[in-house]
């Protein structure tokens, strides 16, 4: 008989391959050795942590997925995940920064790229010398991302881009702008391009004052007549599955990164309930505290159980996008509740940025809005089991 283990209920470990083990170590280490003595200073500052992008490089962990010929670690989406759930065990944003990064900006060149753009972008973005940003979302086009109104208009050689993005993840540093526009040349259907800091007409200024995800920097995209060549297109994507099957590959990673901070909030709850007494015991020997850790640690264990089969079947190619509405759907849902609840467990010390818990619960409110909010994936899933579209 196995010895129930609380950190890794049910053996996650012993599911994963060598590589995995490898690659997951390797993003545990840097986490807790260069981003965890750093992140309470950058959540109150609301720090431009770009410094981060080439040390996240140099450690392997930009663009898991993409063959190592342009840079990337070549390995599968579980790899990817458990990278996702290491940065996220200490920050949000900086799971942000990676994530966008990868899934958003290095997969559409790779997938949807020409060669000369897969050469130009990819092997700067996997090192982290260059910085990338994901502009889909507009001033009143959010979870509807079709109406957007950003034009990208043909005159001679070139596009002509106009329109504005917001709540843009890297965007006030970017070098590379992955952007989605609607075509007049392609019937308004939408096209992705690929914008460049320093092009006349484009400015991308910072939205201060967030009161979640300070450590990661957002933006805008302002584009007023910028003028691309055609060359910076993506060539082989039409139509809303371009930006979608980028949506994919980073909700995915969420629902790993998310249970990395619910795991973080609850060995920090189990600790704090061991050491604190009251009423002359340890908290962590009473029911009430106890049933709280149970239920915990079941929602971060089913949660990655789910994960791991998700990854394991976009690895064979065989998932359906719902899969993957359920897992960041349910996974984020779930470790809003767990940092929420660490939160309380914390009694007084919870509210101080020492504790760290209600940092990761007031970033899990935006986790829970990105990417798709929890209730636009209730309806994805609402439409592909009732065959009823209601949005
Ligand atoms: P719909 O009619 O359903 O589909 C239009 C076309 O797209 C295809 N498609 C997909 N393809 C691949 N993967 C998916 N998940 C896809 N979902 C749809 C579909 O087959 C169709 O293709 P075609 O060839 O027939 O044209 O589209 P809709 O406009 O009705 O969409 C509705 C809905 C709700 C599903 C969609 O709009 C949605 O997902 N809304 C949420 C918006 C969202 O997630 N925005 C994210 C912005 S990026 C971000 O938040 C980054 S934060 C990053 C960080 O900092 O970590
Ligand atoms: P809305 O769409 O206005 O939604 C408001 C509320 O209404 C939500 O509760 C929603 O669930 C609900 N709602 C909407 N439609 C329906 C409906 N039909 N039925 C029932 N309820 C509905 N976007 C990018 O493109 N790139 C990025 O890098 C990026 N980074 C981000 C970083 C941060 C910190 C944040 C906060 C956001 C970021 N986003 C990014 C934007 C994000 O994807 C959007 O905020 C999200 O898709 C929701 O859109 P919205 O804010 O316009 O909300």
């Amino acid at each position: 008989m196995a010895q129930f283990d609380w950190a890794d209920p049910f053996n996650l470990d012993t599911q994963l391959s060598d590589e995995e083990r490898m690659i997951r170590d390797a993003a545990h280490g840097f986490a807790q050795g260069v981003l965890q003595p750093r992140v309470i200073a950058d959540f109150a500052a609301e720090a431009d942590a770009k410094e981060l992008f080439p040390q996240m490089g140099a450690a392997g962990l930009l663009g898991v997925t993409i063959p190592e010929e342009f840079g990337g670690a070549g390995a599968g989406y579980v790899a990817y995940g458990l990278v996702a759930r290491e940065i996220e065990r200490v920050d949000s944003g900086y799971r942000s920064m990676a994530s966008v990064q990868s899934s958003l900006v290095m997969y559409p060149i790779h997938a949807y790229g020409s060669d000369e753009q897969r050469a130009r972008y990819l092997p700067g973005l996997a090192s982290g010398d260059l910085i990338g940003c994901f502009g889909l979302t507009e001033p009143d086009a959010g979870s509807d991302p079709a109406g957007m109104r950003t034009v990208a208009r043909k005159d001679g050689d070139d596009y002509v881009l106009s329109g504005s993005k917001t709540w843009i993840s890297n965007a006030p540093f970017a070098d590379v702008f992955v952007v989605w526009a609607k075509s007049e040349e392609h019937g308004g259907k939408i096209r992705g391009f690929v914008l460049e800091k320093g092009m006349a007409g484009l400015e991308a200024p910072k939205i201060k004052g967030k009161l979640s995800l300070r450590a990661s920097t957002t933006g805008m995209i302002m584009m007023d007549e910028v003028r691309v060549p055609a060359s910076a297109m993506l060539p082989g994507v039409e139509g809303m599955k371009g930006p979608f099957g980028c949506l994919n590959r980073a909700r995915y990673g969420i629902s790993w990164g998310a249970l990395g901070a619910a795991e973080f909030c609850y060995a920090a709850a189990r600790n704090y309930g061991l050491e604190r007494k009251q009423f002359g015991r340890p908290l962590a020997a009473t029911q009430l505290f106890q049933k709280k850790l149970a239920d915990i640690v079941t929602e971060i264990t089913l949660g990655l159980q789910a994960s791991l089969r998700v990854g394991r079947l976009m690895e064979a190619n065989s998932f359906a996008p719902e899969m993957i509405s359920m897992v960041k759907r349910n996974n984020v849902g779930k470790a809003l509740d767990i940092a929420r609840a660490a939160r309380d467990m914390h009694g007084g010390n919870g509210i101080s940025e020492e504790y760290q818990v209600l940092r990761h619960a007031l970033n899990l409110e935006t986790v829970n809005t990105y990417e798709g909010t929890h209730d636009i994936h209730a309806l994805i899933l609402g439409r592909a089991i009732t065959g009823l579209a209601a949005f």
